[in-house]
Formats: structure tokens, C-alpha cells, sequence
């Protein structure tokens, strides 16, 4: 019988003592950080600063993770359970140790211990640096989605890469243009982690494939590279149940090419080694467009090959037929990144595990869920044939296939895996699409558009049933306890509950509208933003010298820099708004609300568009910021450097926050929910997750202007074909662009690529939106003149954030997916 098993070795108390482990009382906690300090790092109180004293904290709490993930471990392998796993190039983790401390329930603990050993956790915690290993949402999605998996007891596992570099670090040049810089995050010894040198995969690159028998195949030669294992820790919050992360480091396989080296080739031996280095040393930084490049698509290979390795070896360990996969492993993979999973599957079960073809694609579509984020990533078929021999073959087989569907020529040529032309594509997200049980998207509207547009054709043919919605979510312990405890606690003593209840279901915050009109509570609310704002100005000061009008409203927009999201929309408002206030007279002027509006966000650093948006960002900012007759209502400041941590600070303090992509565009976004969790009003368009938003606080609670999804195409039509000069078009933008080419803030000339984009083809509709933008920000202006309504409007949009909970996203993934059940440790 499970569970009533033998000890397995040596005296089972004495065992069971030793992994006793978790520090509860604060002489246990900084016994154990002393320890650390003296043996973990060989230094003492006297030589001690406060990196040594981050690092000896966080071994400790590691401790604690470490016993509890093992128990995790134990306790789900101690009978065949169904597990998920989530494929993603990108986890944007940021820092562990407060996050880690509050889901372990020590921070208070922990903070008394520190005190005494003479630090203060506060500033130990500025010590630690982000893991960025994602470029923005879909990378902090998927961070989200492991705290939620733990949260709630489920058996996920996330799989990614090891990068030795995340996202680049952002400078700011004397000119005003983004620069980049290495990130080497790794440089000092990372606490999170934990090496598995045991855990450890061959994989294999380029060679030659040849049939054997029928759909089966002998893959050799070409290149092998090691695949070795990290894990990371992932708690669940108010439970003992840790998940992990596993990434891949990738790693010569013997130190040299010994053949080459003994034939005297040194440097082709090195050469080699290095290669296989390479392929794990640096995130791609182009979201949203990275194809073609041969290194990308080595290292989606080496991820899902990997991960699928290992992924069999823990489903062997069960000892069930191969044709129960399904019913033991599911696999979401998060975006088309991870779609060679599905032909890597394949050459498995065909080649290694014997089994036929059909039953090998049955186990296939039984196992494989996709989840699509934005546009159709392809690959050209020359690279593909030439790195995966075996798998463009297997491709080709799954096109014969496929062309035995019935169905018109030309639907079935739009279907196909592989686009015609010089040279041909293979389409990531048909293979994609085809290869899985379930296909969703991100959002209400953009679930809408796949299955109304690029999914169309594959609706008609598999049912609609296949294609459903799962909106994003985020997490409150992150983004609400985490990031503004002083409002995680005014709720808590607010609704009488324990910060874990709405912590865990946050529908209970809707508990707060029963306290809307109450003044006191008016009162304490508006207090909490106060201070938000007043710790964000602080590090302003501390970083740029600036000092901040706190009694402003402070709007904000930070995400990825992208022509599609429409910062140069946010910039020349600002610019108009600026004339505007320079045409007033000091009489006039005094009547108007004091703003201050930041922007934070990288751009891709190829991204020629992009930059010169952040450029003309800090341009203006030079200008605006000093300007004697303006600079107390208006000011304006890009933060550089924009990251998870960041965002922990400009988020709470936030009044407005903007999330203006043109209509039909952003996927979702993340970021809308989490200002709105945290008491900031939304100005966007009916685009993405704005629109569920809207739905749930109110449309009289949100700030929306803009064309609609369905008036886009044809715009864009009108554009091309019928095109009216801008100065008709929209004469307000009209002469904010005349200023801005004329060199007012600076630089004549160079900004005329960019406002090129909007006079010639206005791709993005800024000419179309932006008088409906202008006039929602007079709205946005006159709203905030009544503080009191203003303040319910906060409250009421928090109190409706509900449904945004990453806790909800991961149900229902887990029940229309996954099929996996909740298991909390004892
Ligand atoms: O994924 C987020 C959404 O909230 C955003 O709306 C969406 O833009 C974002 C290639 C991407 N879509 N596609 C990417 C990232 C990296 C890369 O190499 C594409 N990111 C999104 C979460 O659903």
C-alpha cells in the first residue's frame, strides 16, 4: 500500500528531524542567516556589507523552499498523477526574495531577524536583481501562471531556457536614445537556483536523416550539444506546495572535439565548444518579431527536445503503455516558440518507441494544447531541412496527410503547414494549431479575431469547440500584497479578513463596495495612493535628481516601445497639451491640474521606430521639464531600465495609466489589470483585456476613445487608396508635428522617419484617433477635479478586479485543458 511504505534507510526519526527545516521563530531564522554568512559565504559580522548579508538571507529562506519543494516532489511521485507542463521561452521572474518571504509566511520573521544582525530587509531586498528572462507580458504571464500553479496546489512544472544574458539593461545616450548593455545577471552566485548536473540530455543538430521502414527513421550524425538541468523553486503562496522551474543550460559535450583536436584543428575544436555555448547565452530581444535566424530556431529546438526528454523519462518512471501519455502529461505551450515540440514528439514515438504513425499523431493531438499571443511566426524550409533533417521530413509526412482531408484547393493551400514561394515557410502556428487537442487566445476580442480570421479555415474544419478564450490573469500576491502592502492591508482590516482569503480569492475584494461612500475609508484610501506616489517621487530623486510635484496626477505608460502601442500617440498629446499651456496666460494657467507623466519601456534594439519614439520622449522631457512658465503643471519623465521591480514601484503610485494600442491589435496586456488592482483608472482603447475590464468596473469607470476593431481595416484601406493630407485629416496633430519637425525640441530632422510613419501611412491611425484621444484626456482632467468621485472610482475599479486573478486563468486552464487535479501537501 502507498504511503505505508518502509523506511527506506537508516533510523526514520532521526531522518525526519534532520529535514525539520522550516525556520519559525526569529533565533531559528537568524541562527540560520549566520550560519550562512560563516560558511556559505566565510565572512563575519565585521566584514559583512549588505550583498554578503542579501546573499546569507536568501540561502536561508532557500532552505526553507528546498525542504518544501522536495516534499512536493516526493508527495506527487508517490502515486501516478496527471501533470501539466508549461512550455515558454521566456519566464520575466523579477526578484525572489520579498516574494519568496511573503509566500512563506516570514517576512515579518524575517524582518525582526535581519534587525537584529543590524540590516534592514527593506534595503536587503534592493540588493537582489531581477531575473529578466522574458521580453514583457507573455514572459511575466507565464511567472504569473507558475505562482498561481503552486498557489493552488497544482502539479505544474514550467520548462525554459537558462539564458546566461536576459534583457538587455537600457541607457539613456546624451542625445537622448535608448543604448543597450549586457545583462549579466549571473555574474554573482544566483540563490534561486539549483544545478542538476545528473540531469542531463544529448541533443542533437544538423547530420542526415534516413528512412528505415516506412513513416520510420534514423536521425545521426551533424552535432550533439549537452542539455543540463537548473531547477528553480517556485512556492505556492499560504501553502507548502513548491513547484519547479526547469531551465536549460546548454553545453559542450565533451570539452573539445577530440577528433578535431588531435588532428591538430585547436581552433575548430574551440569553435565547436563554443557553439554549443552559444545557443543558451542570450534572450532575443525582439518580441513580437524575431524569424529567420538560424540561432533563435536552435534554441527552440534544444528547449523542446530537452524538455520533452525529460518530460518521457518522468512519464517511464510510471510504468504505463506509451498510449496513456495523454492521460498522464499535458503540455501548454505558450505561443508558436515551442512548436517543434510537436514534431520532436513524433520522431520519438516513431523512431524510438515503435509506434505507428496514426497512433503516434493520436497521442500527439491528445497532448498538446496552444496558446497563440500575436501574429504567424514561419520558418524558412532551407533552414529547417538543414538543421532538422528528421523533422522537416516528419512535417512533409504530416502534409501528406493532411492532403488526404478533404476540402477545396484553395482552403486547403491557405491550411497548409508550408506556405509556396522562394523559398517555402513552414507556418509555426498551423503546425501548431493542428498538432493540438486546444487552441486559444488571450482575450475575449482577440479569441474573437483568431477564430473569425487566421484560425477561420481550421473552425470550419475542426469545430469550433477546439478554439475557446482563456483572458490573462495576474497575480495578486505580486501585484497587489507584494507591490503596495499598504493597500493589501487597508483591504484586509477594511473587509475583516485575513490578507490570505482575497489573496486567494481575489472576487472577495468586491467586498470593498459596500465601503465606497464612507469618508473614512474615502480617506484612507486616498492616503495609501499618497504615499505610493511619494515612494515613487523618492526614486525619481534618488535616480535622476528630480523632484516631483506629489499633489499631481500622475499618468503613466510603461510597456514594450512598439508602433502598435502607440507611445508616440501618449508624446504628441503631452507636446499638444504643452502648447496649450504656453498659450495661456499665468491667469488661465493656474486653473489647471498639475500633471506629471512617465513612460518606461525597451524598445528592440533593431527597431529603428521605436527608438526614435523614447528619443523624442526624452527630448521633450529636457525641454518641457525646464520650462519656468509650464514646469509646475507639467512635467515629464521616461524612466530607463524599465523591469519587473520597476513596475512594482510606478504602478501603485499610478492615478491614469494609458493602454491606447490601436483597436484590435494588443492580444490583452497585463499591465491594465494590474493599475487597476491597484486603484489606478484606465485611459485606452476598446482593445485587448480593456474591454473585460470595462465590463467589470463600468464603462463610466474607465476612459475610452478611439475607432473600433471592425472600422480598422477599412481605414487602413482609406489610407492606402484615398489618401487626405494630414493638415485636413487632423489638424491638432497637424501642428503638433509641425513643432516637432521644426526642431522645437531639438534635433531638426531626425524625428522624420517617425513622423513620417503618420503623414504617409498612418499604419497605426494616430490621425484617426487622436482628437477622440484629446478630448478623453480633457474627461480624464475634469474627472480628477472631483477628488471624492474620483477616489470611488478607484475603489470601485479595484473592487472589481476579480476576474483577473491569474488564480482564475490557471482553472481554467486546468479544466479545459489540462485535466489536472488540485493536491495539497499535508
Ligand atoms: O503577450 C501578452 C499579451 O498580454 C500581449 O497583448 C501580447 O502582445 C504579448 C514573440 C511575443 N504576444 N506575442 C509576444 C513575445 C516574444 C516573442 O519573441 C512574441 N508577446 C505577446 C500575454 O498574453
Amino acid at each position: 500500500e502507498k504511503g505505508k511504505e518502509k523506511w527506506p534507510r537508516g533510523d526514520e526519526k532521526v531522518w525526519k528531524d534532520g529535514l525539520r527545516g522550516v525556520d519559525k521563530d526569529v533565533p531559528d531564522i537568524t541562527r540560520s542567516v549566520v550560519h550562512h554568512v560563516q560558511t556559505s559565504l566565510a565572512r563575519q559580522a565585521y566584514n559583512l556589507d549588505e550583498a554578503g548579508a542579501y546573499q546569507a538571507a536568501a540561502l536561508s529562506v532557500r532552505d526553507n523552499l528546498l525542504v518544501n519543494w522536495n516534499e512536493t516532489q516526493l508527495h506527487f511521485n508517490s502515486k501516478p498523477t496527471k501533470r501539466a507542463y508549461y512550455l515558454s521561452l521566456e519566464f520575466l521572474m523579477g526578484r525572489t526574495l520579498d516574494n519568496a518571504l511573503l509566500n512563506l509566511g516570514l517576512k515579518n520573521k524575517y524582518a525582526d531577524g535581519i534587525t537584529k544582525l543590524g540590516f534592514s530587509l527593506e534595503d536587503l531586498l534592493e540588493q537582489e536583481r531581477d531575473a529578466a528572462l522574458g521580453n514583457g507580458g507573455l514572459g511575466r504571464l507565464a511567472a504569473c501562471y507558475l505562482d498561481s500553479s503552486a498557489s493552488q496546489e497544482l502539479p505544474v512544472w514550467g520548462y525554459g531556457l537558462r539564458y546566461q544574458y536576459g534583457i538587455f539593461q537600457q541607457l539613456i545616450g546624451p542625445d537622448g536614445s535608448q543604448l543597450e548593455a549586457p545583462d549579466p545577471w549571473l555574474q554573482h552566485d544566483n540563490p534561486w537556483e539549483l544545478p542538476r548536473s545528473d540531469v542531463t540530455y544529448d541533443i542533437r543538430f544538423y547530420g542526415h536523416s534516413e528512412r528505415v521502414d516506412g513513416m520510420k527513421a534514423v536521425w545521426s550524425g551533424g552535432q550533439e550539444v549537452l542539455a543540463v538541468a537548473y531547477d528553480v523553486m517556485i512556492p505556492g503562496y499560504a501553502t507548502k506546495n513548491t513547484n519547479n522551474l526547469r531551465l536549460w543550460e546548454s553545453k559542450p559535450k565533451r570539452g573539445f572535439d577530440l577528433n578535431s583536436f588531435n588532428a591538430g584543428d585547436y581552433e575548430r575544436a574551440v569553435e565547436s565548444s563554443n557553439s554549443a555555448a552559444a545557443i543558451t547565452s542570450v534572450l532575443y530581444p525582439n518580441d513580437h518579431t524575431t524569424f529567420g535566424k538560424e540561432l533563435r530556431l536552435k534554441q527552440q529546438y534544444f528547449w523542446t527536445a530537452a524538455s520533452l526528454a525529460d518530460i518521457l523519462r518522468r512519464f517511464k518512471n510510471l510504468d504505463k503503455p506509451i498510449s496513456e501519455f495523454p492521460e498522464y502529461v499535458s503540455i501548454q505551450l505558450n505561443d508558436t516558440h515551442p512548436t517543434l515540440a510537436i514534431p520532436e514528439l513524433m520522431r520519438i514515438l516513431l523512431d524510438e518507441e515503435d509506434v505507428p504513425w496514426d497512433a503516434a499523431w493520436d497521442i500527439v493531438t491528445r497532448t498538446f494544447f496552444f496558446t497563440n499571443h500575436t501574429v504567424l511566426p514561419k520558418w524558412p524550409v532551407p533552414l529547417m531541412q538543414h538543421l532538422l533533417p528528421r523533422h522537416m521530413q516528419i512535417i512533409f509526412d504530416i502534409v501528406t496527410v493532411e492532403k488526404k482531408f478533404p476540402g477545396d484547393r484553395e482552403k486547403l493551400a491557405r491550411m497548409s503547414l508550408i506556405e509556396e514561394g522562394f523559398p517555402q515557410n513552414v507556418r509555426m502556428a498551423n503546425l501548431a494549431c493542428i498538432g493540438s487537442r486546444k487552441v486559444n487566445g488571450v482575450a475575449e476580442l482577440h479569441s474573437d479575431l483568431l477564430r473569425a480570421t487566421i484560425m477561420k479555415d481550421f473552425v470550419d474544419f475542426f469545430g469550433i469547440s477546439k478554439f475557446f478564450n482563456v483572458t490573462n490573469g495576474i497575480t495578486p500576491r505580486r501585484w497587489l500584497d507584494q507591490c503596495n502592502p499598504l493597500l493589501s492591508q487597508l483591504i484586509a482590516d477594511t473587509l475583516k479578513l485575513p490578507k490570505a482569503t482575497f489573496l486567494k480569492d481575489l472576487t472577495r475584494l468586491e467586498g470593498l463596495l459596500k465601503f465606497e461612500d464612507d469618508p473614512n475609508f474615502q480617506k484612507k484610501w486616498a492616503a495609501v495612493k499618497q504615499s505610493n506616489k511619494e515612494r515613487l517621487a523618492h526614486y525619481v530623486q534618488v535616480t535622476t535628481g528630480h523632484i516631483i510635484n506629489t499633489k499631481a496626477m500622475f499618468d503613466v505608460q510603461i510597456k514594450r516601445l512598439h508602433e502598435y502601442k502607440r507611445q508616440t500617440l501618449n508624446i504628441l498629446g503631452v507636446i499638444h497639451r504643452y502648447l496649450a499651456l504656453k498659450a495661456m496666460t499665468p491667469e488661465e494657467r493656474k486653473k489647471v491640474n498639475p500633471k506629471v507623466v512617465f513612460f518606461a519601456g525597451k524598445a528592440a534594439p533593431g527597431y529603428y521606430i521605436a527608438k526614435l519614439t523614447i528619443r523624442l520622449i526624452v527630448n521633450a522631457a529636457r525641454i518641457i521639464n525646464e520650462d519656468p512658465e509650464t514646469k509646475d503643471i507639467l512635467s515629464l519623465f521616461f524612466l530607463p531600465d524599465y523591469s519587473v521591480s520597476l513596475a512594482e514601484i510606478l504602478i501603485p503610485a499610478s492615478d491614469i495609466s494609458q493602454h491606447i494600442s490601436t483597436a484590435g491589435t494588443e492580444a490583452s496586456g497585463t499591465s491594465n489589470m494590474k493599475f487597476c488592482l491597484n486603484g489606478g483608472l484606465l485611459l485606452g482603447t476598446v482593445d485587448g483585456a480593456n474591454i473585460e475590464i470595462a465590463e467589470e468596473v463600468g464603462e463610466q469607470n474607465v476612459f475610452f476613445f478611439g475607432h473600433l476593431t471592425p472600422a480598422v481595416e477599412d481605414l487602413r484601406y482609406q489610407h492606402m487608396y484615398h489618401p487626405v493630407p494630414i493638415e485636413q485629416k487632423c489638424p491638432g496633430l497637424a501642428k503638433v508635428i509641425n513643432e516637432v519637425s521644426a526642431g522645437r525640441f531639438g534635433d531638426a530632422g531626425v524625428y522624420e522617419p517617425l513622423l513620417n510613419t503618420i503623414r504617409q501611412n498612418d499604419y497605426y491611425l494616430l490621425t484617426e484617433d487622436f482628437d477622440s484621444y484629446i478630448q478623453a484626456l480633457k474627461l480624464v482632467d475634469e474627472a480628477y477635479q472631483d477628488r471624492t468621485e474620483w477616489i470611488k472610482k478607484s475603489i470601485r475599479t479595484t473592487a472589481k478586479m476579480g476576474k483577473f486573478s491569474s488564480d482564475r486563468a490557471i482553472q481554467d486552464y486546468a479544466q479545459e485543458c489540462w485535466n489536472i487535479e488540485s493536491n495539497k501537501l499535508p
